[in-house]
């Protein structure tokens, strides 16, 4: 039963009937050999977070605590993760973070799309007998309140909502874009077009879709059984269920717009870090004087899994060898010996011996960096050992020989590039 708009328990009411499902099985092939060994989701992101852990803390925040991760591709690390940091919800309270596997339950597939992805899931779902059903995509970087969008559904007496962000149209080929009518009323909708419809009377914007929808459980499941049916089907949210849908029921746009808590009238954040380029720019963000994610939002806490690790340590000695970090985010466990770090973001567990030097790069966790390196706008992976001397991020034809070199000049290197076996976790 649904709550009196005018109850002071509306919203929590809401997010109270609410099963969140996160898409985790993505392969995410654009973030190059940063997925090569994980999937999107359990890449490192921020220092010290996954990127999971984003749509995680979301439903957290918004009240929804029954949450499941749809997982197939490379999902070792995904589960470890979630294993260690997401089991602190109480099964005694209704409350779970439960890891749905692609596991040829219902007909000897994988998950074949998004949409196949939740109806091989559909009797677990069931089970859980929820009102509403709110899909989320596991590899964007936001903070957003489903409760408000939750009850936006409601009010519009939606039956399916997508929620919709902002960009301009020289940036939306890669997404769902959608056209809408009063009161935002999706009336069109198309998946990753090559000439995107623009918002009327802004010829520079568009609106697309995040990949965040709510449905009417009961609603999502006839849909799901409808679209299982169609062999003509790809069974995925953006190609197949939304343009069958808008035509016949009602489905709308939610705007997400909410300001960044604390971080003046800057607009709402939501990154797709669907490439190396992407990645790098979304991490470097963070270390911005006014960044534009506020990550220090204590009443919106990003949580995550972490290591019990010490503080970052700079070791500046006698012969002048000094370990210096400047505008930069430098996590816990990590050692600065002698070398110098500038713009640039570790995560825990990195060491930087004497006479390196650091500019522009984001290093993922549990590198070992030598003595007389020197990176510029590079991407690091976890677990690398960066010889003596190594330079790199200086020189795009030299540094192609070797490792992955990104259109705007990043330089991703990682432990096969190296030619170094990582130790298994
Ligand atoms: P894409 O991001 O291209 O577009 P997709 O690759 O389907 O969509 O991934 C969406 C989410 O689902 C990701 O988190 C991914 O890991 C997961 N996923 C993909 N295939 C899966 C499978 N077979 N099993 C389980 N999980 C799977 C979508 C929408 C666009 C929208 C963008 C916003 O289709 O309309 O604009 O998201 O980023
Ligand atoms: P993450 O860096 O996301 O924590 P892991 O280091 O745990 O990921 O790697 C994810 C999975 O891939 C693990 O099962 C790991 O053993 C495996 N793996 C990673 N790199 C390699 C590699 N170069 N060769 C073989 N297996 C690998």
């Amino acid at each position: 039963m649904q709550p009196e708009i005018s109850s002071p328990r509306f919203i929590s009411t809401l997010t109270k009937n609410t099963v969140a499902l996160i898409l985790a099985g993505g392969r995410g092939s654009r973030l190059e050999q940063l997925t090569d060994w994980r999937a999107k989701p359990a890449v490192p992101f921020g220092g010290k977070y996954r990127i999971i852990d984003f749509p995680l803390s979301n439903c957290i925040n918004s009240g929804i605590r029954r949450i499941g991760v749809v997982t197939q591709y490379k999902a070792h690390s995904l589960i470890q993760h979630i294993q260690r940091g997401w089991g602190f919800l109480r099964g005694e309270f209704n409350e779970f973070v439960e890891l749905l596997p692609a596991q040829q339950r219902i007909q000897e597939e994988w998950y074949k799309g998004t949409a196949d992805a939740i109806y091989q899931n559909i009797d677990i779902l069931c089970s859980y007998d929820p009102e509403f059903v709110v899909i989320l995509a596991g590899d964007h970087i936001h903070k957003m309140d489903y409760g408000k969008m939750l009850a936006f559904h409601v009010n519009s007496k939606a039956d399916m909502t997508i929620g919709c962000y902002e960009l301009p149209v020289s940036e939306v080929s890669a997404f769902g874009v959608m056209v809408v009518g009063e009161g935002d009323r999706v009336t069109g909708f198309v998946e990753k077009p090559a000439n995107p419809p623009h918002i009327p009377g802004s010829p520079d914007r568009a609106l697309v879709s995040m990949g965040i929808y709510v449905f009417n459980a009961h609603f999502l499941c006839e849909q799901l059984s409808r679209d299982a049916d169609d062999p003509k089907s790809a069974h995925d949210f953006g190609h197949d269920i939304i343009p069958h849908l808008i035509s016949r029921y009602r489905v709308y746009a939610h705007r997400f717009e909410d300001s960044c808590v604390g971080m003046g009238d800057k607009p709402a954040y939501w990154r797709d870090v669907g490439t190396v380029d992407a990645y790098w720019e979304a991490n470097m963000e963070l270390i911005k004087v006014v960044p534009d994610l506020n990550l220090y939002d204590k009443t919106w806490p990003i949580w995550t899994h972490q290591e019990q690790l010490p503080p970052a340590k700079f070791i500046f000695d006698d012969e002048d060898r000094r370990g210096i970090a400047i505008d930069s985010m430098i996590s816990g466990g990590c050692i600065i010996s002698g070398a110098m770090i500038h713009h640039s973001l570790l995560f825990s567990d990195v060491r930087v011996n004497n006479y390196t030097k650091i500019t522009d790069s984001v290093i993922l966790p549990k590198v070992e960096i030598g003595r007389y390196v020197k990176l510029n706008k590079v991407i690091i992976d976890k677990q690398c050992v960066i010889p003596d001397g190594l330079e790199a991020g200086f020189d795009p034809v030299k540094d192609a020989k070797q490792f992955h070199v990104t259109e705007k000049g990043v330089t991703l290197i990682t432990p096969d590039m190296l030619g170094q076996h990582i130790h298994m976790s």
